[in-house]
């Protein structure tokens, strides 16, 4: 059984984990996970992606520009106690409506070739653009027809999007993926910070009736 010092010191450090995570968070709120304009064109093959690596929490901005057959894949990993949320349409520049997104999960993405006969391999795909500016896409990824779908929001592991204007107009576009600590994770914490909350002002009740 802690005593009411242990769980007051234990609320205390509570408290600072979650003010470190409030933190984190606010210093992530708009984080560049990838930009075409300062790192180069993506990747255009399916079986060999740019890497991008663990998500932060808070926004992951993905920018890059498409035409015709200018294929973007780019993979990123959800590390283990995130999740992610939203894939947010933040920018679409372009003479034309639409863009062909898709996302599989895994370090590859499909064959583009095959790709039509092959939807069951990805986890959604769509066609966001105008439309859907400044809207979340995972929905309607996961509504693609023929593919495997999923539900948000993404759980850790890694995955692969598959970014491609198939016209002859360019597409400028940004994508922010916003994780978040899991649900169970940020319950836990709360509820431990409640706790600790609550055993502080037990203490300051003994306190004010002359015990410790
Ligand atoms: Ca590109």
């Amino acid at each position: 059984m802690k005593t009411s010092r242990e769980l007051l010191r234990s609320s205390r450090r509570w408290a600072t984990t979650l003010a470190a995570v409030c933190v984190t968070h606010s210093i992530a709120q708009a984080g560049v996970f990838y930009d075409e304009s300062v790192s180069g064109d993506l990747s255009g093959l399916f079986s060999a992606p740019l890497q991008g690596g663990n998500l932060s929490i808070g926004n992951n901005t993905i920018s890059g520009s498409s035409i015709s057959t200018d294929r973007d894949y780019i993979t990123f990993t959800i590390p283990a106690g995130q999740a992610v949320t939203s894939m947010t349409l933040s920018s679409f520049v372009s003479a034309d409506d639409v863009i062909f997104v898709a996302l599989t999960a895994g370090n590859t993405s499909i064959n583009p070739a095959t790709a039509n006969s092959n939807l069951g391999s990805m986890l959604g795909y769509g066609h966001p653009g105008v439309p859907h500016l400044g809207t979340d896409i995972l929905d309607n990824l996961a509504a693609g027809a023929g593919a495997a779908g999923f539900s948000a929001p993404l759980t850790p592991g890694d995955y692969t999007l598959w970014i491609q204007q198939t016209q002859a107009q360019n597409v400028a576009y940004s994508f922010d993926l916003t994780a978040v600590p899991e649900p169970a994770d940020a319950a836990w914490a709360v509820a431990a910070l409640l706790a600790g909350t609550a055993a502080y002002r037990h203490h300051q009740r003994r306190n004010a009736n002359g015990k410790v």
